[in-house]
């Protein structure tokens, strides 16, 4: 039974300003205000406040909603110690996630949903409990309970904005949310705040920085989290290793498209981490700061005895001791077994998977150790690892941030490489014979066609979008009834226009078949513009969806649309969205419970000329790919959930697809005749067509990507576009953006009038011309000179394009007030001798 719209309501708005006490203002949207009613005797010492507070909003109509007091209250100082209030929570981090999980059983043993909402409410606010450590607990609860099954978790990077923003955007958000609402401008980010693009592998911040990417990363270590008992998720290792897997293939596609090279693992003997990363994050919990990595930083022993936030067992790592553990795992691949304290056992992919993660399913710890976990933190302590700086660890350390970090697909390139080595001892998959056979007789893949939408067939087109988040539901603003209401801040990231895969396929069995569509994506050409062996390219194939269908005699003809991937979830639902949908919930309404690959990220950005790729339909018999459900399991769709099942599984059931994940390119290719050398031993097919040639029901096609970087959508989410826009990066001075002026918010334009800038100009990016594809260059960093972050030299009009009211404006500030050249505090008014920014590819910024 899905959740009552009342019951969504009462816990959604918990996650609303989640480091705000509930009795300090209302939550929800004005016209849906709810307060929560809390016993005095929960919060005494707030008493004041909660009296000053109510007197604030006295005018406001509120919807109560009552909290009992618990009946037992909890002891929750253990948990204050695993993770104090003031910590940066990290995933990474054992007492953190024991922090979470004691929490967590606490909410579930609560015997009712009122029972739930008060403990609930009590553990928020209680000074034992960390905010991000409250979150966790509490969505994962909610996404176990039985009663609870369908809520709809609200974007988390609404839920907490400081894991995703930065401290710059959001300072400029708080500034906003203390005007009245109608004087607000929206807050525009461009992307790439972390960088330049003289650092090659800035190139690739909109990937690593998007909002969606980082919050499947986060939800799927939520529900595959590292410390569910054995049972609670199926083929749990074996889904560490597939979804990591594919996120890297996906990343490397991206990679190519922008002239770089495949990730190289981060080896333990390298010695230095050559990529810097300063993430601009910082903790609006404790208003602590992530930890910075400079470039060619030494990737040393961790020895951090002193830092109380870390257990016994993760203050001193040495890399030895990472490179014991994982000599103990290579040689447990290549024996095929496992030892554990009661004997050996045979080694399997999702066992493996447990010992290298490690899990709480890990069979020896003491012996494999912990070698994943160990990297992430040995990796975010590199600007500190003896601790003399009390510094805190980097967004290595967290599954909300780690993505964001380039290191991130080097190291997990370098945990692939492992489970690959276990793969590359297997039997290859045969077009006929042996384990899992790739022909399925009698069925042929007769023909398959990409169609986008306005464009050719077998192109896909890449643009980018701009969407609009509300950070007001995330930030602990200063509420008092005027200035209630959002404060956007508008992101932009990649996206693809909808497409339509038609595949033919021809049943000649003379009876009806259930298939699996299985179709994946993988560049087509190396870095020397070559096409990829297949014993490659397989490790870079990425699903793109994953399907069953039934197929009669003969012809049939399959339409599968790219909105209805099993891969994939639509961008997040905002709070504004779960609001609307409550209220006036529409027909057939498909709701997702926020697991799976962002839909906007699923198609690599491409090139303007058209990056190439191939792609793969591949079918297979839908009777041996079925697996049995327990008779205990709940049914798939009870909950009313649509999540992401290739990639997140379905809640409580076995996972729907008995072939070994990432089948058929998890193994290598099977073998040929060597036409070299036919008496000598037969080589790997050698590339995809030769592959696919001897398997009638699996087809490939070359497809193109085209990216239109001239054209920027606005998502249609419903904030006005025609509001006034101010600088969310400190440093995007050449983009032309509307700012504020130095005293404050210029006049909102009086209706009718132009305003300046803002909404009813055409973006910048728009007026961004395409640039020639930049010279290829190395995995390197920091070694050209870094060029002026200031605006251009100064001339006859020292900053062409801006103002010359506004630049008298900027000097005198400059002199009076701020030596930043710092662009903020500045209104562009468009002008026709402004030069180009100088930019190409994805990067916008000089
Ligand atoms: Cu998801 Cu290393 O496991 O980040």
């Amino acid at each position: 039974m899905a959740v009552t719209p009342e019951i969504q309501q009462q816990f959604m708005y918990l996650f609303e300003r989640v480091g705000d006490p509930l009795y300090f203002g209302p939550r929800g949207a004005v016209g849906n205000l709810i307060s929560y009613n809390l016993p005095p005797e929960l919060c005494p010492e707030t008493q004041h406040a909660s009296t000053i507070r109510k007197q604030s909003f006295a005018n406001l109509q509120m919807r109560e909603i009552r909290v009992d007091r618990p009946t037992t209250l909890p002891n929750l100082s253990g948990i204050g110690t695993a993770c104090p209030k003031s910590a940066i929570y990290n995933y990474f981090n054992p007492n953190h996630r024991r922090a979470t999980q004691e929490l967590r059983q606490i909410m579930l043993q609560q015997p009712d949903l009122r029972g739930l909402l008060s403990m609930a409410c009590v553990c928020r606010d209680s000074e034992m409990i960390n905010p991000k450590v409250w979150i966790t607990a509490f969505a994962s609860c909610l996404l176990t309970r039985p009663d609870t099954r369908g809520f709809r978790m609200p974007a988390i990077w609404e839920v907490m904005p400081d894991m995703f923003f930065s401290s710059f955007c959001l300072k400029e958000s708080i500034r906003q949310g203390s005007v009245p609402q109608q004087d607000r401008a929206v807050v525009v980010i461009e992307g790439s705040f972390t960088g330049r693009n003289n650092n090659v592998e800035n190139r690739l911040a909109y990937f690593r920085e998007d909002l969606g990417i980082n919050a499947h990363h986060w939800h799927w270590h939520l529900i595959y989290t590292l410390d569910a008992p054995r049972g609670q998720r199926d083929r749990k290792g074996e889904l560490f290793f597939m979804m990591h897997r594919e996120m890297l293939a996906r990343y490397e596609a991206e990679r190519l498209a922008n002239n770089l090279t495949l990730t190289k693992p981060l080896k333990l003997d390298e010695g230095v981490i050559k990529e810097g990363y300063f993430p601009k994050l910082t903790d609006s919990n404790s208003g602590q700061l992530w930890g910075n990595r400079q470039q060619n930083s030494k990737l040393s022993d961790v020895n951090r005895l002193d830092d109380s936030n870390l257990p016994q067992g993760f203050r001193v790592i040495t890399l030895e001791m990472m490179r014991r553990f994982r000599g103990r795992i290579l040689e447990a691949i290549d024996s095929g077994m496992v030892i554990t304290p009661t004997g050996r056992v045979p080694l399997t992919i999702d066992m493996l998977g447990d010992i290298i993660e490690s899990s709480s399913l890990n069979p020896n710890p003491q012996y494999y150790g912990d070698l994943h976990n160990m990297g992430h933190v040995i990796i975010s302590a590199t600007h500190d690892p003896e601790f003399k700086h009390s510094e805190n660890l980097g967004v290595m350390s967290d599954t909300s941030t780690a993505m964001r970090d380039v290191v991130f697909y080097r190291w997990h390139k370098y945990i692939d490489d492992i489970f690959d080595r276990f793969k590359q001892n297997l039997n290859p998959y045969n077009p006929t014979g042996g384990e899992f056979p790739l022909a399925w007789e009698g069925i042929q893949v007769e023909s398959a066609q990409l169609q986008t939408k306005g464009v050719q067939p077998n192109v896909f087109s890449t643009f980018r979008m701009r969407s609009n988040v509300d950070l007001s539901r995330g930030m602990d603003f200063l509420r008092i009834q005027n200035n209630l209401g959002p404060v956007f801040v508008r992101v932009v990231h990649l996206n693809h226009d909808p497409y339509t895969f038609t595949i033919s396929v021809r049943n000649n069995t003379n009876a009806p078949r259930t298939g699996t569509v299985r179709i994946f994506m993988a560049p087509r050409l190396n870095e020397h513009n070559e096409q990829f062996p297949m014993v490659q390219q397989r490790r870079l194939f990425f699903q793109l969806d994953k399907f069953t269908t039934q197929l009669s005699p003969g012809v049939n003809g399959i339409t599968r649309r790219s909105s209805e991937s099993s891969v994939t979830i639509p961008w997040e639902q905002t709070f504004r969205d779960l609001e609307r949908s409550v209220q006036t919930p529409a027909a057939n309404e498909q709701t997702f419970c926020g697991c799976g690959w962002p839909e906007h990220m699923v198609i690599p950005r491409g090139t303007a000329t058209g990056q190439l790729y191939d792609v793969v339909v591949f079918i297979t018999d839908g009777n041996e790919d079925r697996v049995e459900q327990p008779a205990t399991s709940q049914p798939a769709r009870s909950n009313n959930c649509r999540d992401a099942v290739s990639y997140c599984g379905v809640l409580d059931q076995r996972y729907p697809d008995r072939k070994p994940m990432g089948y058929p390119f998890d193994r290598n290719p099977y073998t040929t005749v060597n036409s070299n050398n036919p008496n000598g031993p037969q080589i790997p097919v050698p590339n995809l067509e030769t592959y696919v040639s001897r398997v009638p029901n699996m087809r490939a096609l070359q497809v193109r990507v085209v990216y239109n970087q001239e054209r920027v959508e606005m998502r249609n989410d419903g904030v006005p576009t025609g509001m006034r826009e101010v600088n969310g990066d400190p440093y995007m001075n050449s983009a032309g953006r509307t700012a504020c002026s130095p005293q404050g918010n210029p006049p909102r334009p009086a209706p009718g009038s132009t305003p300046t800038g803002g909404g009813t100009r055409p973006s910048t990016m728009e007026m961004t011309p395409a640039r020639p594809s930049p010279p290829r260059e190395p995995i390197q960093s920091g070694s050209s000179p870094v060029p002026n972050r200031v605006p251009p030299p100064t001339t006859q009009n020292p900053r062409p394009g801006w103002s010359r009211q506004y630049q008298h404006q900027h000097r005198g500030e400059q002199r009076g007030h701020s030596p930043s050249p710092s662009p903020i505090g500045w209104t562009h008014i468009p002008s026709p001798e402004r030069p180009s920014s100088p930019n190409w590819g994805w990067g916008w910024r000089g």
